[in-house]
C-alpha cells in the first residue's frame, strides 16, 4: 500500500518535471502575461514580499530611500519613477505624487492590491513619479539613530502620535522627494491618516503649503464628533487609560506581532476556509468595509502587511479628539506637562484655516471614520477648500479607499483628473508670475 503511493507520488513528479523541461517559448509568453494581469498572481507570496520585492515581481522600477528627521527617526520611502507598460522611458521629469498611508499602514496599502487596482501603480502609468511614504513606528521606518524600539521597559521610541508625523516625518519626506525629483512643487494624496497627518503639517508648518500643488484628501480626518466606529468609541472611553497603563507595563507599540497577522491571514481568512468571514469581520470592525467592494480572497495578502505597526499614543490621540470633539495637539494628560510642551494647560488647535494648499475631500455616506458631518466641518474651516466629492455608491467604506474592488472607477479616475488640471494651472501661474517679474 505503502509502496504504491509512493509510486504515485514518484510517477507525479516526473510527469511535473517532464511538463516542467517541456516549457516553450509559448509557456513562457503565457507566464509573462499572467505577471502583466491585473491582478495578484499568488496571494500568498504577496503577503510575504515586502513592498520592493513586490513592486519588482510585477515589473514595475522601484527606488527605496532613506531619510532621517531631526529627532532622529529613520523612514523608509518607495518611490515607482515611472511606469511599465505606459509611459515608461526612464530619467524624464514628471510631475511628482506624493502618497501616504493611514493608520498601521504602510506604502504597501498602494500597491498589494496588484497593478490594475494599486493606486501607486495607476499613477505611475498615468505618467506620474510616485513616492510612498512609511511614517515612524511601522515597519519600514522602525529605525532611530539611538532609542531601539524593542528596548524593555522603556518606551522612549513609541512617544509620538500622528502629531510628530505631521509636524516632522511629512515635511522631512516632502522636502527630500522634492531635492531628488528636482521639482519644486508636489501633489499629495493621503489616505485616513494620511490626511490628518497633512492637516497637521498645514497648520504648523504653514509654510510647507507653498510646496504642494493640490492636496487629496481620501476618507478625510480632521473631527471626529460624529464617530460610528464602535473600535474607536471604545478606544475613547478607555484611551487614556489604555496609554497610562502601557507606559507603566513598557509598552508604546499597538499590537506589536504583526507575525500572528501574517500567520492568521494565511491559514484562516483564506478563499474555502470557514473562518475566512471572521477576518473580514476584523476589517470591518477596524475601519468598515463593504461586500461590494470587499474581495475576500486578497484577504492573505492584506494581512501579510498589515498592520504594519503605529504606536499606543496615535490611538489615544485619535480617542481624545472624539471624546473632546476637537481637532487639536496631543494632550499629554496633566496641566503641568501641557504647559511645559505648548505654554498652555490645554493642547492648542490645530489651526485649519492655515492649510493654504488647495485641497480636495473624497468622502463616503458610510464610512464610519470621516462622518460626513465631520468632513462638511472640516470642508469650512480649511484655508483653500477647493472641491468636496462624494464616492458614487452609497456603501463605500474606510478600507475601500485603497482595497476597493471598483477604487479606481469611483475615485482615483476623478483624483487623477483634478491633479492634471491642478498641474496645468501650477504652471500658468509660475508663467504668469514669471511674465510679471519680467
Ligand atoms: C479578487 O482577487 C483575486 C486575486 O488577486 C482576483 O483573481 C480576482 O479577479 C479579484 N476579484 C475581483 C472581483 O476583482
Ligand atoms: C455619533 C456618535 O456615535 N458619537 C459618539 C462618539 O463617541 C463618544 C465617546 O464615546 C460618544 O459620547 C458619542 O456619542
Amino acid at each position: 500500500m505503502l509502496r504504491g503511493g509512493l509510486l504515485v507520488v514518484i510517477a507525479t513528479c516526473v510527469a511535473l518535471a517532464a511538463a516542467r523541461s517541456s516549457a516553450s517559448s509559448d509557456d513562457i509568453q503565457e507566464l509573462l502575461k499572467n505577471i502583466d494581469s491585473r491582478y495578484s498572481t499568488d496571494v500568498f507570496e504577496d503577503a510575504n514580499l515586502d513592498v520592493p520585492e513586490l513592486i519588482t515581481k510585477y515589473r514595475y522600477p522601484v527606488e527605496t530611500h532613506t531619510v532621517t528627521t531631526e529627532d532622529g527617526y529613520i523612514l523608509r520611502m518607495h518611490r515607482i519613477p515611472h511606469g511599465r507598460d505606459a509611459n515608461n522611458v526612464p530619467n524624464q521629469k514628471k510631475p511628482v505624487v506624493f502618497v501616504m498611508h493611514g493608520l498601521l499602514s504602510s506604502s504597501a496599502d498602494f500597491v498589494i492590491m496588484g497593478p490594475g487596482s494599486g493606486l501607486a501603480y495607476i499613477l505611475a502609468e498615468e505618467g506620474f513619479d510616485v513616492w510612498m511614504g512609511n511614517a515612524r513606528g511601522n515597519y519600514y521606518s522602525r529605525r532611530h539613530l539611538t532609542l531601539n524600539p524593542d528596548a524593555l521597559l522603556n518606551t522612549a521610541f513609541w512617544q509620538f502620535s500622528w502629531d510628530e508625523i505631521g509636524n516632522i516625518d511629512v515635511p522631512t519626506m516632502i522636502d527630500y522627494a522634492l531635492e531628488v525629483s528636482g521639482q519644486e512643487r508636489l501633489h499629495y494624496i493621503g489616505h485616513s491618516q494620511g490626511t490628518t497627518s497633512f492637516f497637521v503639517m498645514g497648520s504648523l508648518r504653514p509654510e510647507y503649503n507653498a510646496k504642494i500643488i493640490s492636496m487629496h484628501a481620501m476618507a478625510p480626518v480632521a473631527y471626529m464628533a460624529n464617530n460610528r466606529s464602535l473600535f474607536l468609541r471604545v478606544l475613547a472611553s478607555y484611551g487614556n487609560d489604555i496609554e497610562t497603563i502601557a507606559r507603566l507595563i513598557g509598552i508604546g507599540e499597538f499590537m506589536p506581532n504583526s507575525l500572528i497577522f501574517t500567520w492568521a491571514g494565511q491559514s484562516i481568512c483564506r478563499d474555502e476556509v470557514v473562518f475566512q468571514p471572521l477576518c473580514s469581520n476584523i476589517l470591518f470592525l477596524i475601519g468598515g468595509w463593504n461586500e461590494d467592494q470587499h474581495n475576500t480572497t486578497m484577504m492573505p495578502a492584506i494581512f501579510g502587511h498589515t498592520p504594519a505597526g503605529a504606536s499606543v499614543r496615535q490611538f489615544v490621540h485619535y480617542g481624545q479628539g472624539i471624546t473632546d470633539r476637537g481637532f487639536r495637539r496631543y494632550d499629554h494628560g496633566s496641566r503641568r506637562s501641557n504647559r511645559k510642551v505648548y505654554g498652555s494647560s490645554k493642547p492648542p488647535n490645530y489651526e485649519l484655516s492655515k492649510v493654504t494648499t488647495p485641497v480636495f475631500l473624497h468622502y463616503s455616506d458610510s464610512d464610519p471614520l470621516a462622518h460626513v458631518n465631520d468632513v462638511d466641518k472640516l470642508f469650512r474651516e480649511l484655508g483653500r477648500p477647493m472641491g468636496k466629492f462624494r464616492v458614487p455608491q452609497r456603501t463605500f467604506s474606510h478600507l475601500d479607499f485603497i482595497y476597493g474592488i471598483n477604487a479606481r472607477d469611483l475615485l482615483y479616475n476623478r483624483i487623477i483628473n483634478l491633479i492634471r488640471a491642478m498641474d496645468a494651472n501650477a504652471y500658468e501661474e509660475e508663467n504668469e508670475i514669471t511674465e510679471y517679474q519680467n
